[in-house]
């Protein structure tokens, strides 16, 4: 692999390749790695030798985990690509290749036809308002139907938008070749009358772009294939059509005229002068001057170190050089410029816009961060990353090596906006978080290769909460005399429900409670709520008025006052019909239609509230809310009733109160421990 690298920037195309599992994403990457010369072997994920799937955990599940940057020529143009997982948990990959390319190419598997990850993949080009193609691939299987699945497309995405560049001949194995919608011309009699529909349809949208070409065209003049795929530029790039490409990467049919239409109808990285970034606002680019970069992805690299990964928006950067980091406002300096194909990395001298690469000994730099040859510029943002579905509770499995662990996870987490770790205040736990157990396995996994630290996981606590539903009043007097000073403090408060939150009102008139004192009384209501009275919870939605108490000249100290106020809160609490309330997290589950049924009645026995059922991209949306104690597999088990065909969302909406029957269960639990 060796690139010439003073190449023109209008000649680089970048994309991310994106859509649900096993659609032949990587092979696909091999394939045109091998078939521009950029590798003389083939690269095969059945066969562990992809260029792209390369680390042991992909060669295993033979299945990507990471995404994955690559690049190749193609037409003297030089293509950098990301090839991307498709498994929902590793959906952090996804999105970061997404803020890493100028277009996208969904491939879609011709067998199933649209699944969630090619929807999703479409929802975040659009977020992004990327160009996207489609490639329909697997075509030389058996059982499918180039014609239904653009049908199915259509139906979704509208007829006017999505329209096929190529067709095959002929189905499963008899599959031979793709036509050319413009260009072919031994098209078969059978579909001469659908290519020349398609054919006027995209001529239609050229003549509309340019008034002149128009002109020609309507005079009955033939346009030559540059014409026509500059006037679809525009189009394209609007996304008010979405080109249709049909293949098999396994027979190598189609790959060749999707490459060339990637050189022909991609947007090359400086085609406007300006950048609208994901807020809407406007940036101009240059193709040289200040190197101004997007981090997108960082990686702990065993021999290397620190690899942070840069899409290149505008002007130039250089090895050895100093950079800013306009987020965080500091100075760094890169070493190296790394091209990355899979593992293989080739250092370069200097890149400009366009370019997806990487740069080492970054030390402050983190995914996300903007970096800048000049010390001022826009600050460039990541699109949003979901919040994490699944959590467990850790423990470093062996003793002493807690810290380790902590800061193992820390660099982990830096790396991975879909990781999360926080010690829980609610139940002191320490929990790790993500999208899913394949996800938070494998990030368990980084941690004993590059930290050596192994942990322990369990089911975390639910941070279940107290509260009251009536008034009550309580009064306690703390009193101790043992020898030398005594103890002493009394305390009378009344309480009552309160939605606003936790308040105090301090009622004391006259001095009852002297006002050196009225702190600690503060102080030890805020102990009593951190663990109520019926399973040692935190306590919420609660007011509390202290009115009156009694106080010793000699004996009264801030102690004393902080104990009796923290019994006479939980006395008050006990009889004030005290409740347990557990967390409410509204859930989005989207599955293909046949799977509605399992969908809503697996929710439905997990005490969730249907909210509404929706159509999305030709999927079944359903919403729920659902409590979270109930959610705790449901990742898992989402994955295995769909075949990994589901996908799920979740947020946390609110706290509701625990039903009587399972209220006891949770009570006499905590009371037994
Ligand atoms: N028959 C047939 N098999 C294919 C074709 N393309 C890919 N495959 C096979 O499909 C399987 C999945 O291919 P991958 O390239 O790993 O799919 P992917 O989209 O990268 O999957 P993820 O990495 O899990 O998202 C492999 O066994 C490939 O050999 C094709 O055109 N025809
Ligand atoms: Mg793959």
């Amino acid at each position: 692999m060796g690139y010439e690298m003073s190449v023109d920037t209008g000649l680089i195309r970048n994309f991310v390749i994106a859509g649900h599992s096993g659609g032949g994403k990587t092979s696909l990457c091999d394939l045109m790695l091998f078939k521009s010369g950029a590798v003389n072997r083939l690269g095969k994920v059945d066969e562990e030798s992809s260029v792209s799937d390369y680390t042991s955990d992909e060669k295993e599940k033979k299945s990507s985990i990471f995404a994955t940057p690559l690049n190749c020529e193609w037409i003297k143009n030089h293509l950098y690509f990301m090839d991307t997982p498709g498994y929902g948990e590793f959906v952090g990959e996804t999105i970061s290749s997404f803020n890493a390319s100028g277009n996208t190419l969904i491939v879609i598997n011709g067998v199933n036809g649209l699944e969630v990850g090619s929807a999703r993949a479409k929802n975040l080009a659009k977020r992004l308002k990327l160009p996207r193609f489609i490639f329909v691939n697997k075509l030389d299987c058996d059982n499918t139907d180039f014609s239904s699945v653009l049908s199915q497309l259509q139906d979704v995405y509208g007829s006017n938008v999505i329209v096929p560049m190529t067709m095959p001949v002929g189905e499963g194995a008899g599959f031979e070749k793709v036509i050319h919608i413009l260009r072919s011309k031994d098209i078969p009699a059978e579909m001469e009358k659908e290519v020349s529909q398609y054919r006027e349809q995209l001529l239609d949208i050229v003549a509309e772009s340019d008034e002149k070409l128009m002109e020609r065209y309507l005079s009955g003049e033939d346009l030559s294939e540059e014409e026509i795929s500059a006037g679809l530029h525009d189009a394209v790039h609007s996304g008010s059509i979405v080109p249709v490409f049909a293949g098999s990467v396994e027979k190598d049919i189609g790959v060749e005229e999707l490459m060339n239409g990637i050189v022909n109808l991609f947007e090359p990285p400086m085609s406007h002068g300006k950048l609208v970034l994901k807020d809407d606002k406007e940036i101009d680019v240059y193709d040289d001057g200040d190197g101004l970069a997007l981090v997108f992805k960082s990686v702990q690299d065993p021999f290397v170190g620190q690899m942070t990964c840069i899409r290149v928006l505008s002007g130039r950067f250089k090895s050895d050089s100093e950079v800013y980091n306009l987020s965080t406002g500091s100075k760094e300096r890169i070493g190296s410029l790394l091209l990355i194909d899979g593992k293989e990395q080739i250092p370069i001298d200097e890149v400009g816009p366009g370019a997806i690469c990487a740069v080492t000994k970054l030390k402050d730099t983190h995914i996300g961060n903007t970096i800048c040859t000049s010390s001022s510029g826009p600050e460039l943002h990541l699109i949003d990353f979901p919040e994490p579905v699944m959590a467990y509770a850790i423990e470093a499995m062996k003793k002493g090596e807690e810290e380790k662990v902590a800061q193992g996870i820390g660099r982990l987490v830096e790396c991975d906006p879909t990781l999360h770790f926080d010690r829980h205040q609610e139940t002191g736990e320490t929990i790790l978080s993500g999208m899913g157990e394949l996800h938070i396995r494998s990030s368990l996994k980084k941690l004993k290769d590059l930290y050596k630290v192994e942990v322990s996981l369990s089911t975390p606590k639910i941070p279940y909460r107290e509260t009251i539903t009536a008034n009550g009043e309580g009064h306690f007097r703390h009193k101790k005399q043992s020898g030398g000073h005594g103890q002493f403090a009394e305390v009378h408060l009344r309480i009552e429900p309160n939605l606003g939150g936790f308040e105090i009102v301090n009622e004391i008139v006259g001095g009852s409670i002297p006002k050196n004192f009225i702190p600690a009384v503060e102080k030890g209501l805020v102990e009593a709520i951190e663990s109520g009275p019926l399973a040692g919870c935190s306590v919420e939605n609660l007011k509390v008025s202290v009115y009156d108490g009694k106080f010793h000249a000699v004996d009264s100290s801030e102690m004393a006052f902080k104990i009796a106020a923290r019994s006479a809160l939980h006395e008050a609490m006990e009889n004030s019909k005290p409740i347990l309330l557990e967390p409410i997290v509204n859930v989005k589950v989207t599955v293909p239609g046949e799977y509605m049924g399992d969908v809503t009645g697996g929710l439905n026995h997990k005490r969730g509230r249907i909210l509404g059922m929706t159509m999305e991209d030709g999927l079944d949306v359903v919403e729920a809310d659902v409590p979270l104690s109930e959610m705790t597999h449901f990742a898992t088990e989402l994955r295995s009733f769909t075949h990994g065909r589901g996908i799920f969302e979740m947020s946390h909406s609110r706290y509701e109160a625990v039903p009587p029957n399972i209220a006891n269960k949770v009570i006499s639990n905590f009371k037994k421990e």
